[in-house]
C-alpha cells in the first residue's frame, strides 16, 4: 500500500491513499485482498454483501459497546442531514487515530485494549472555576442529546453519523471563563504503553492537541461527544470523550480528551505544526480552497464509495458563516 515514502515531517502516505488507489484500479484490486473491511467497503464502493463476506465483521462488532443508560438518547431533529446515515460497521472500521496506527482499517483492532475508564478531564487556564471532572460525573451532569452530523475529513472522505453528547457551551458555562479567555485548547491522552502509534512514531509531538476560538467553542454546533449510534463511543471513535465541529475538517475533532484549557493567545495545533501550509488553524471545510496536494471540490462517501460535491462549511453555513 505504500504509494510514496514520506519524510517524517510529512503527512504519511495514507492521507493520499484513497484517491491514488482509486486512480490505479489494478493496484486497488490487488490491495483489497489484504485490507480490512473498512477500506475494502470504501475502495470497492460495495454495499452490505461485501461487508457480510468479510471475516473481520464479527471482530469489529465485538469492539462496539452495547447500549446501556443513558443511551440511546432522543435525536435533536433541528440538525438535519441530507444523506443516509453511514452504516455503523463501516464507520467503526475506517478511522483516523494516529495514536494507534496510520492504517485506517486497523485502528479498531489496535485501540481495543486501550483503557478508557476511569478517565478524568482537567479544565483550567483563563477560568474562574477550574475543575477536574470524572467522565461518569460529567455525563450525568451535562444535557445529553443525539445529533446526526456530516463529517468531512481533510483527506476528502466523508460520512454521516449520529453522535451522542452535549454542547461544549454547557461545559464552558460550568467553569466561567474570564474576560481574557479568547481560545480553547484541547489535549488528548499520552500513554505510549497502550498506544502503539505514540511509541512507533516518535517524530510526532504527542499528545495530539487542537484548538478553537471561544466563539467557535460556544457555537451551538460544537458538540462534546460521548457516544455514537445510540451507545457509548467505541475506542476507535475516541472514547470516552471527543469533539465534533462538523463545519471543520475532521482533524479538528480531537479524540480522547484529557485536558481543556482557556487561553489568551491562539494555541498551536498538531497538524498545523506538522505542515502549516497544508492545515490552518481554522480548517473550515471549503471546496474552493484546494489542499496543496489534492482538490477539496468533492468528497468520497465511505460506505457507498459515491463521490459528491463538497459544500462550504460542510453545509453548516447558516450556523457558522457569521463567525468568519
Ligand atoms: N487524538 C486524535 N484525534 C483525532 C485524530 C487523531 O489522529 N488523534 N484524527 C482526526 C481525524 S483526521 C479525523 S477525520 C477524525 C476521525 O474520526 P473517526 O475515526 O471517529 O471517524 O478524528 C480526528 N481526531
Ligand atoms: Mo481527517
Amino acid at each position: 500500500m505504500l504509494i510514496k515514502s514520506p519524510k517524517p515531517w510529512e503527512i504519511p502516505e495514507n492521507l493520499i491513499t484513497p484517491e491514488s488507489v482509486y486512480l490505479n484500479r489494478r493496484q486497488f484490486l490487488k490491495s483489497a485482498g489484504v485490507l480490512g473491511i473498512g477500506a475494502w467497503a470504501l475502495l470497492s464502493g460495495c454495499l452490505s454483501e461485501c461487508l457480510a463476506a468479510g471475516d473481520e465483521v464479527k471482530e469489529v462488532s465485538e469492539t462496539i459497546p452495547k447500549s446501556s443508560a443513558p443511551y440511546p438518547l432522543t435525536r435533536n431533529l433541528n440538525y438535519k442531514v441530507d444523506r443516509p446515515i453511514t452504516r455503523e460497521l463501516v464507520a467503526a472500521s475506517y478511522n483516523n487515530y494516529y495514536e494507534f496506527t496510520t492504517d485506517k482499517d486497523r485502528v479498531w483492532k489496535l485501540a481495543h485494549q486501550f483503557e478508557t475508564h476511569p478517565w478524568k478531564i482537567e479544565i483550567g487556564g483563563e477560568v474562574h472555576k477550574p475543575k477536574t471532572f470524572d467522565i461518569d460525573e460529567l455525563i450525568k451532569k451535562m444535557p445529553l442529546e443525539e445529533r446526526a452530523y456530516r463529517h468531512r475529513c481533510v483527506e476528502a472522505w466523508s460520512m454521516v453519523v449520529p453522535w451522542s453528547g452535549f454542547p461544549l457551551s454547557a461545559l464552558i458555562k460550568e467553569v466561567e471563563p474570564t474576560a481574557n479567555a479568547k481560545y480553547v485548547r484541547m489535549v488528548s491522552f499520552l500513554r505510549p504503553s497502550q498506544a502503539p502509534g505514540q511509541k512507533n512514531q516518535p517524530w510526532y509531538p504527542w499528545p495530539y492537541y487542537e484548538g478553537l476560538t471561544i466563539e467557535e467553542a460556544m457555537n451551538e454546533l460544537t458538540l462534546m461527544v460521548t457516544g455514537i449510534y445510540g451507545h457509548e463511543l467505541p475506542k476507535q471513535h475516541g472514547a470516552p470523550l471527543r469533539l465534533a465541529t462538523p463545519w471543520k475538517y475532521g482533524f479538528k475533532s480531537i479524540k480522547a480528551i484529557v485536558k481543556i484549557e482557556f487561553t489568551k493567545k491562539q494555541p498551536k495545533t498538531f497538524w498545523n505544526d506538522q505542515a502549516p501550509a497544508e492545515y490552518d488553524f481554522a480548517a473550515n471545510v471549503n471546496p474552493a480552497v484546494p489542499h496543496p496536494r489534492w482538490s477539496q471540490a468533492t468528497e468520497q462517501v465511505i460506505d457507498t464509495g459515491e463521490r459528491i460535491p463538497t459544500r462550504l462549511y460542510n453545509g453548516y453555513g447558516e450556523y457558522v458563516a457569521q463567525l468568519y
